[in-house]
């Protein structure tokens, strides 16, 4: 298996540069200036080499065999689920299921436990400023139960309302589902405080943390949460592999979700029994490489350190906001206090796309578009936003970078 980077005191950006090997790489003739991490963050080296050892040495299927190959990847598949456990201080590994991403987390919450629990009238409550993938699962179970589903709205910094969402706690809530950072605007949201309203309520809480995880240290025993949605890309991890904390109580209670093998404790036709915590929820042969790689990509971020990261990424956020704000026509979309590492924007006159096709002509990668958050445009009056976003590889140079390229796009589209 790959090792594990050197800690330096110093963050040492260029030497973390080192260890992702795309970075390297030209684009339209121009050294890569990757700011797309919010949508896929990159992968070193190691995450790479573990994917790829895992492949070459020790590949099987998990939990089926006797055979040393069988064994062996039941072992490193386990140990990521383990890695996980640690990464967000569950208490048990049962509570650790792993799923394709933030998306099919959401959507397992929402059938296996909302469709069993919810009924004609009673309520789920998120915020404006969710992801699609913490939307529309929502939907689809208010169709199907009769549930109503109701929105706190966020102001013009896009931060959340706290007073409106404690007057929205009613006693028909049922469920309370909040991202922990938006990826659309960069907000970190109360979370701890927010919780804390609804669990006193006896109302389950579900945490979009796709955003956070990469940037912050995300404790769900401190967060009180009973549930936490992940996807490995984001973290420098593979695509294809995620994560579903639930609390070991509620995930014991619900229903499977999918049904096939592994879920299985044992199956006739007068009758199937279920399989134990977690293995209940991850019916079908799963992801194994993709968790080996989530578990080194785990390995990088402890060995680098998720608080050195945060700061090391707050200062580029802060960097980035100066320079664009000073950009004449340029607004910025998305200026709560407390903000996670991306800026989105708008330009007067300029459509986000042809903006980001001029920047990535000097090989800087931005995302344009809606970034499945189309309640988010509609309530800025954008149809859509140019979103650079921070990884823990970007350096104060690239920022530099984009804030010329920007100015330099301004003055070819006007
Ligand atoms: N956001 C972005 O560019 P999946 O696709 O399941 O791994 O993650 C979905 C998801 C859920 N919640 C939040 C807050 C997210 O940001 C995302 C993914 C990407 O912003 C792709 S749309």
């Amino acid at each position: 298996m790959a090792a594990v980077p050197r800690v330096t005191d110093a963050y040492d950006v260029m030497r973390i540069r080192e260890d992702f090997p795309i970075l390297a790489r030209r684009v339209n003739g121009r050294p890569l200036v990757y700011l797309d991490s919010a949508a896929s963050a990159q992968q070193p080296a190691t995450v790479i080499d573990a994917v790829a050892g895992y492949s070459r040495e020790h590949h099987a299927n998990v939990h089926r065999g006797i055979h040393t190959l069988s064994q062996e990847a039941t072992a490193l598949y386990e140990a990521a689920r383990e890695r996980v456990r640690r990464f967000v201080n569950a208490r048990s590994a049962s509570e650790i299921v792993f799923v394709r991403g933030t998306t099919e987390a959401i959507n397992l919450v929402a059938q296996a436990h909302g469709r069993a629990q919810l009924e004609q009238g009673d309520e789920i409550l998120i915020s404006w400023l969710e992801h699609h993938s913490n939307i529309v699962p929502w939907q689809l179970l208010c169709e199907q139960t009769g549930a109503i589903l109701r929105v706190v709205p966020i102001d013009r910094r896009g931060v959340v309302d706290n007073d409106a969402y404690a007057g929205m706690l009613g006693p028909r809530t049922r469920i309370v589902a909040l991202a922990q950072v938006s990826n659309a605007l960069g907000t970190v949201l109360p979370l701890r405080e927010l919780l804390e309203l609804a669990r006193r309520r006896g109302i389950t809480t579900v945490v979009d943390g796709a955003q956070a995880v990469p940037h912050q240290r995300v404790d769900v025993q401190q967060l009180g949460c009973d549930f936490y949605a992940f996807s490995g890309h984001k973290m420098y991890g593979p695509t294809g592999i995620g994560v579903l904390y639930g609390r070991e109580s509620i995930l014991e209670s619900m229903p499977p979700w999918q049904g096939g093998g592994e879920m299985i404790l044992s199956v006739s036709f007068s009758g199937t029994t279920y399989n134990h915590l977690p293995h209940r929820f991850e019916a079908g042969t799963p992801n194994i490489a993709g968790a080996v790689g989530l578990g080194a990509a785990i390995d990088y971020i402890e060995a680098v350190g998720i608080d050195r990261i945060g700061r090391h990424e707050q200062e580029l956020l802060a960097s980035a906001t100066a320079q664009l704000a000073s950009i004449p026509g340029l607004t910025l979309i998305g200026t709560a206090p407390q903000k996670s590492s991306l800026v989105s924007f708008a330009v007067d006159g300029i459509h986000p796309h042809d903006l980001g096709t001029v920047l990535d002509s000097e090989g800087i990668a931005v995302r344009t578009g809606h970034h499945c958050a189309m309640p988010v445009m509609e309530f800025f009056g954008v149809p859509a936003t140019t979103r650079a976003s921070f990884g823990l590889y970007n350096s104060r140079a690239e920022i530099d970078e984009l804030y010329g390229a920007v100015l330099r796009a301004i003055r070819m589209l006007r």
